[in-house]
C-alpha cells in the first residue's frame, strides 16, 4: 500500500508516518517548498520517508505529485494551523485550508484513491458541549471557516461523485512535537521559566495525545467513507493545564496575563463525544491528560537542557567569531 501524507513535517505527519510504516505502507511525505525543509519531527521519531514537493495553493503541482506517487491513500494534514494567525492572514488561510482541499478533491475526482481530510473541532465554535457529528457548526475564526468550507466540499464530493473521503473532526491533540506557539507547548517550556505570559486562561479544550489520534485517521480509511469526531471526552481549562504542568515540573512560574494573546472571537469550551468512532472504528484514546502533560513537560526540560549544553560547548570551543563578511575577527584587539 502506498500512502501520501501532506503536511508530513508537522506534528501529526510525523506520528502518522511512523504508524503507517509500522503497518507496512510505503510512505511518501509531501512537503511545501522552503529553503530548508524541516524534518526535525520525523527525525525525532526516527522515521525516514520519501519526500515529494507539494503546495496546497497550486493545483498543477498537487495533480503532478498525485499522478507520480500513485497513492492508494492520501492523508491531507497540510494546513495553516494556528488559529490566532488566521485573523491576520484570513485570505491565505482560507485559500490553503479551504480551496487547497478543493484542489485535492478535483485532482482525485474519478480516481480510486481514499482521502482523509483533517477537519477540526474549531468548526464547532461556541456550540454547546459535548459536541458530536450532529452538532451544528458555528466557526469563530477564519481558520474554522476555511476548514468548514473544506469539510462541506468533502461531504459534497462524497455524495456527488462517490469520492472515498472521510473527515476526522479531531479535537485538540498535543505531544512533545507540538509547534511552540500552541498553548500546551508554550506552557510545557514556559513552566521552567520565572514568568509565563498567557492570554485567556478560562478557555477549555479536550486535549488528547497525537500518537493516539493518528490511529483514528488510519482506521477511518479502513472503513466506509464517513465523518467521525475524535476526542477524549474530558475537558480542562488553560489554567488547569498550567497547574498540571506545575505539578509535573515541581515548580510554578508567575503567570502574567497579556491581552495580546486574546483573540477577536474566542472558542470557549470544546469537549467531544467520540462514541461513533468507538462504536464503528473501535477507537479509544490511551493517554490520560496527566500523562500527556507530564510527557510534554519532561521532554521540554530535556530539550532546554540539551540546547543549553550545546550552546555552552559551542561557546567553549569557539575560536574568534566570524564577521558578517566571513573573515575571522581579530580577538587580540
Ligand atoms: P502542524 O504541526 O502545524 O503541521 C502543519 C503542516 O502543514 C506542516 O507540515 C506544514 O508545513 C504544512 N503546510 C502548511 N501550509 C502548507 C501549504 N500551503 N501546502 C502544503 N503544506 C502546508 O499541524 P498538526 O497539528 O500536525 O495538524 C495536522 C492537521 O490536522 C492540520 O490540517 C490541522 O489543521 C488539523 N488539526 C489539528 C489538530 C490539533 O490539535 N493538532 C486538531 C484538529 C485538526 P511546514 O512544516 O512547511 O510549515
Ligand atoms: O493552543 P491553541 O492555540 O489551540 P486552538 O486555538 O484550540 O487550535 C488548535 O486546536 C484546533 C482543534 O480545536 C486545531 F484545529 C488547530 O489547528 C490547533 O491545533 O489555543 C488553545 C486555547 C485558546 O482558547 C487560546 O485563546 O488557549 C488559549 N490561550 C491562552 N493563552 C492561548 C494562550 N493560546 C495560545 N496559542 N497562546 C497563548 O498564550
Amino acid at each position: 500500500m502506498r500512502a501520501l501524507i501532506t503536511g508530513v513535517t508537522g506534528q501529526d505527519g510525523a506520528y502518522l508516518s511512523a504508524l503507517l510504516q509500522k503497518q507496512g505502507y510505503e510512505v511518501f511525505g509531501a512537503y511545501r517548498r522552503s529553503a530548508a525543509p524541516n524534518t526535525t519531527n520525523l527525525k525525532r521519531l526516527g522515521v525516514e520517508v520519501e519526500m515529494v514537493p507539494f503546495e496546497l495553493g497550486e493545483y498543477e503541482n498537487i495533480k503532478r505529485t498525485i499522478d507520480k506517487v500513485k497513492p492508494d491513500e492520501i492523508y491531507n494534514l497540510g494546513a495553516m494551523t494556528f488559529v490566532s494567525d488566521s485573523f491576520d492572514i484570513p485570505l491565505y488561510t482560507t485559500d490553503v485550508n479551504g480551496m487547497g482541499v478543493l484542489r485535492v478533491l478535483e485532482a482525485i475526482r474519478g480516481k480510486d484513491i481514499r482521502l482523509y481530510q483533517a477537519s477540526t473541532s474549531e468548526m464547532f465554535g461556541n456550540a454547546a458541549p459535548s459536541q458530536n457529528e450532529d452538532t451544528p457548526f458555528v466557526p469563530r475564526s477564519p481558520y474554522g471557516c476555511g476548514k468548514l468550507l473544506a469539510h462541506s466540499l468533502c461531504r459534497n464530493y462524497r455524495e456527488a461523485y462517490g469520492t472515498k473521503v472521510s473527515c476526522g473532526i479531531l479535537f485538540n491533540h498535543e505531544s512533545p512535537l507540538r509547534g511552540y506557539e500552541f498553548v500546551t507547548q508554550k506552557i510545557a517550556y514556559g513552566i521552567w521559566d520565572e514568568t509565563l505570559e498567557l492570554g485567556n486562561l478560562s478557555a477549555k479544550r479536550d486535549w488528547g495525545h497525537a500518537k493516539d489520534f493518528v490511529e483514528a485517521m488510519w482506521l477511518m480509511l479502513q472503513h466506509d467513507p464517513n465523518d467521525f469526531v475524535v476526542a477524549t471526552g474530558e475537558s480542562h481549562s488553560v489554567f488547569d493545564f498550567v497547574n498540571a504542568a506545575a505539578d509535573a515540573a515541581g515548580q510554578k512560574p508567575e503567570v502574567v496575563i497579556n491581552p495580546k494573546f486574546y483573540r477577536p472571537t474566542e472558542v470557549n469550551h470544546l469537549c467531544g463525544d467520540a462514541s461513533k468512532a468507538r462504536d464503528y472504528l473501535g477507537w479509544e484514546p490511551s493517554t490520560t491528560f496527566e500523562e500527556l502533560v507530564t510527557e510534554m513537560v519532561r521532554e521540554a526540560k530535556c530539550s532546554i537542557s540539551t540546547s543549553a549544553t550545546t550552546q555552552k560547548k559551542s561557546q567553549l570551543t569557539k575560536s574568534a567569531p566570524i564577521q558578517s563578511n566571513g573573515i575571522q575577527a581579530d580577538q587580540s584587539a
